[in-house]
Order: C-alpha cells, then structure tokens, then sequence
C-alpha cells in the first residue's frame, strides 16, 4: 500500500481549528484595542467639556457684580447657582445661572436685563447651553461649596438670604466621567474664585 500524501480528514480540520482560534485571537484584540481607543477618546472629550465649563463658571463667578442694597448671588446650593454678573459688552448686569439636570448635564442659563437702571428686572427666558452630559458630581461631591474663608464654610443649603451675604469665595469642583464602572478614570478638577467686586 502505498503512503498517503498529503492531509487526511483529521489533519485538516484539527489545521483549520487553529486558524480560526488564532483569527479569533487576532480580531479579540483588534475589538479591545478598538473599544478601549473609543472610550478614551470620549473621556478626551469628556474632560475638555468639564474643563471648559470650569473655565465659565471662574470667569463668572469672578464678574459677580457689586451689591447695592440687596445681595447679588441670589441662590446657593450644592448643584445650583444664581448670580448678577456683567460677562458681556452691555454695561448691564446679567443673571447667571449653573444647574445640574439629571442625569448628568451641566447647563448655564443666561437671562439679559428689561431695564437700563437698577433695580434691575430679567427676561423671564435664560438662553441655556448645556455644558457637559458627563457631570458625576453628587451630594458628598458637590459641584459648589460657599466659603467666608479659607476655612469656614457655609453648610446649610440652600443658603438663606443671610448666609448668601456672607460669600466671600466660592469653591467650584467637576466630575466628569463617561462610564464610572469602566475605565479610563474620572477626571476631576477645581479652583476656588474670589469675585473681585464683592466687600
Ligand atoms: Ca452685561
């Protein structure tokens, strides 16, 4: 009997067993590799939309304008904030206004004034831009914390209209994360604003 030349039944498929583990192999980690670029990428994005929105919120926090009579921070919580400000070339005052919605987005509300003098009145309407969809701020990580000082802080929020006239800083702190059971990590970044024109 003559030798068999080349594959039998078994020897081909065992042959075709491996090749297809190994370009199950191959396309595994291509997918990982594919999917961790992915969710890297949108962290990217994630942390310039927070980093962004920390950037508005010092400027305008710094801009809170002058009180005459009244207080100009009009509401103060852990996840909102409502101030007169002048951000803009008009020489009136504005009402700024940073909320957290649910479940992640951070807007910036902005409501020009109906009147040249003071008192000033607002247009019932806020122009609002949403600045991140990444927000993971929570209670025990408030995106705002109200200071006299460097140490003391004022805790019962909503502030009273009391409390409100004793901001002199206000401290801004942002979580962003895309998915916070997966990496990459969360981002987080703050800074502590004086308004320049408060006594
Ligand atoms: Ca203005």
């Amino acid at each position: 009997m003559k030798a068999e030349k080349g594959l039998s039944l078994i020897e081909l498929l065992v042959g075709l067993a491996i090749i297809s583990f190994v370009i199950g192999g191959i396309y595994a980690l291509y997918s990982f590799g594919e999917e961790s670029w992915r969710r890297a990428s949108q962290m990217a994005q994630a942390r310039e939309e927070g980093s962004l929105a920390l950037n508005f919120l010092a400027r305008d926090i710094r801009e809170i304008s002058p009180p005459d009579e009244e207080t100009t921070i009009l509401y103060a919580d852990y996840n909102e904030v409502k101030f007169l400000a002048n951000v803009d070339s008009d020489p009136e005052p504005e009402s700024l206004h940073y909320f957290f919605q649910p479940p992640n987005s951070l807007a910036r509300g902005v409501a020009e004034t109906t009147s040249s003098e003071p008192p000033y009145h607002f247009s019932e309407a806020e122009k609002v831009t949403t600045l991140t969809t990444h927000c993971q701020n929570s209670l025990s990580n408030p995106i705002f914390t109200y200071l006299v000082s460097t140490t003391e802080t004022l805790d019962n929020l909503p502030l009273s209209s009391d409390d409100l006239k004793k901001i002199k800083m206000i401290k801004v702190s942002i979580l962003v994360d895309v998915d916070p059971s997966r990496p990459p990590e969360a981002w987080q970044s703050q800074v502590i604003v004086t308004p320049r024109n408060l006594p």
